[in-house]
């Protein structure tokens, strides 16, 4: 057993860089040439493989941490069998090997002394799948730079993905031959490396190559390069779907994570640099899943909205949802998707409506009934769903047809402390206001209590709404699917009308009528509406 320090390997001409992440936890075994850390550079990130086989003591670097060649990473435990990559080998006995296959021979190496003789290699923009112009958003190479082959040279973004362009050779970066915000395709020119003449291609391009953006006019050229490696899209909002991870920007441990926990990657929003995707992403979106599957799982290749941990900005505290908050959650998403929603706004007149309203207080008072507007609401809906059948239907199950109901039965969102409740006013056309409205106090008082039956809240054919009590001028409500229309009403306001010779104060409510256009026409929509007006605004048609 000796315990190994692992130190910070040659960084390419990099003086230092950050630790976006560290692989492993303390005791987990170590493989030769796991990846122990993640390291970025402005320009790149690579990970750093354990050189020795064993088990991690600890980590000597911190994730953020910034650290330069040569610095002490972790602490490897290694065991008496194992063998260390820096050591030097011992030489091999071949053991007669029976029933394996002869080893390939080993591939010849270049001479280490050989007189390095060195080029110019031309890198272009490799096959991007199309011949379209792109976008060149960020180069990540500077004169000077030592860069390996795959390291990424310039990031180019169409309308669909951004794509990292890797280098196809190894070399230092001599001349950069395009500019942020150029417009380039397949085959235009990036840059110019001195690479040795065992890298080079058998095209050297001198250096007076055509300038900035333009496209490499030399066959030989273009090809060469552009099958030497090729674009790294690192996201693609527009293309998400089907394609593989390979297509995400995220390390190899990172990816070996996602893997184990069963992770799409393409559905984790990335923190890191440039959107690189880290372990603690990974972690957050599996949080994420298991408290809210909803949010996550919305099957419909809707862009997620990312996870963030709002502590990193101040004090944070997290409140558990009731039950009734998710199910409202999930309904309102469900009924905002599939809904496609129209909503259109009047005033009624209630100057009257209120002076009767009033009027009746003495008698519900002796009857124990307190009459709000809101009976008469349901009066009238109910009547306009009677003049206005298409309103009391819903759309089948097949697509292929709507279920009109010869019911009515009008539905009032109540706002109670454990959520939002919809209990039902049965057979609302049949009862006069004294009985719905005793059924709005017996029904709004059961919602509040939390002692609802579930036959109080089916049956429901239109919704409505009422925030008349709390105030707003107006407001767009989700229609309650599978019924097609939904009222809301605000708050009732004095206003000045113009009455044919002169402005007269008038108490006009605010009406807000939003139906599912798959089943409703505007026309539809407009008669039901200058009909309930007309009933709110003079009440005595509805006793006809
Ligand atoms: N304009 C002005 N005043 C109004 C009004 C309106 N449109 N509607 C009701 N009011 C008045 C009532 O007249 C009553 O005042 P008075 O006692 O002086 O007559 C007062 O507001 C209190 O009303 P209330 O809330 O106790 O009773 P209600 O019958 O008006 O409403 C209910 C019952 C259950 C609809 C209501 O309590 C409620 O919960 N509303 C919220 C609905 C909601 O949350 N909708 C949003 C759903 S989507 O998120």
């Amino acid at each position: 057993m000796a315990v190994e320090i692992v130190t910070v390997p040659d960084l390419g001409g990099a003086e230092s860089v950050d630790v976006i992440e560290l692989n492993l936890t303390p005791g987990d075994a170590v493989e030769l040439e796991d990846s122990l850390i993640v390291l970025e550079s402005d320009k790149a990130s690579m990970d750093v493989p354990s050189p020795f086989a064993g088990s991690l003591v600890k980590y000597l670097v911190a994730d953020g941490a910034t650290v330069k060649v040569g610095d002490a990473i972790a602490e490897i435990e290694t065991g008496a069998a194992e063998q260390s990559a820096q050591e030097e080998a011992p030489v091999e006995e071949e053991e007669p090997q029976l029933d394996k296959e002869p080893k390939p021979e080993k591939e010849p190496q270049p001479a280490a002394e050989a007189p390095s003789v060195e080029s110019e290699q031309l890198i272009v923009v490799p096959d991007i799948g199309s011949d379209d112009e792109v976008d060149l958003i960020e180069i990540s190479i500077a004169i000077g730079d030592q860069v390996e082959e795959g390291d990424t040279l310039v990031v180019l973004e169409s309308d669909k993905a951004t794509m990292d362009v890797p280098s196809s050779h190894s070399g230092k970066v001599i001349k950069i031959l395009a500019a942020e915000g150029d417009k380039l395709r397949t085959g235009s020119q990036v840059a110019i490396l001195q690479v040795s003449n065992a890298e080079a291609e058998v095209i050297a391009v001198p250096v007076e190559a055509t300038p900035v953006a333009t496209e490499a006019k030399s066959p030989s050229v273009a090809p060469a390069a552009a099958s030497a490696s090729a674009p790294t899209v690192i996201s693609a909002p527009a293309a998400t779907e089907g394609s593989a991870s390979a297509d995400v920007y995220a390390g190899p441990s990172v990816r070996m994570l996602a893997r184990e926990l069963g992770v799409s990657l393409e559905k984790v929003s990335g923190t890191g640099p440039r959107g690189r995707i880290q372990k603690n992403d990974v972690d957050s979106y599996v949080k994420n899943a298991l408290n809210n599957p909803a949010s996550t799982s919305t099957g419909s290749g809707i862009p997620e909205v990312p996870v963030v941990d709002f502590s990193q900005f101040g004090e944070t505290e997290s409140i558990k949802l009731t039950k009734i908050q998710k199910l409202t959650g999930s309904n309102m998403q469900r009924n905002w998707l599939n809904v496609p929603h129209v909503t259109q706004f009047d005033d009624a007149d209630i100057t009257e409506l209120e002076d009767f309203r009033k009027s009746l207080k003495t008698e519900g008072e002796k009857r124990g009934i307190r009459v709000t507007p809101v009976a008469f609401l349901i009066k009238a809906i109910a009547a306009s769903l009677h003049a206005n059948p298409e309103f009391n239907r819903s759309l089948a199950g097949d697509g292929e047809h709507v279920i009109q109901k010869h019911y009515i039965n009008v539905g009032m969102a109540v706002d109670t402390p454990r959520g939002l409740m919809v209990p039902v006013i049965k057979d609302a056309n049949e009862k006069g206001i004294w009985e719905i409205s005793e059924d709005i106090m017996s029904l709004a008082g059961l919602a509040r209590d939390g002692k609802l039956k579930p036959s109080d809240m089916q049956g429901g054919c239109f919704t409505l709404s009422s925030l008349g009590a709390i105030g707003g001028t107006g407001f767009t409500p989700i229609v309650n699917a599978p019924e097609v229309g939904i009222l809301g009403v605000s708050k009732s306001q004095m206003k000045p009308v113009w009455n044919g010779s002169e402005f007269a104060p008038r108490l006009t409510l605010p009406l807000c009528l939003s139906y599912d256009h798959r089943v409703i026409n505007g026309g539809d929509a407009g008669r039901f509406m200058t009909h309930l007006v007309k009933l709110l605004s003079d009440i005595r048609y509805l006793a006809l």
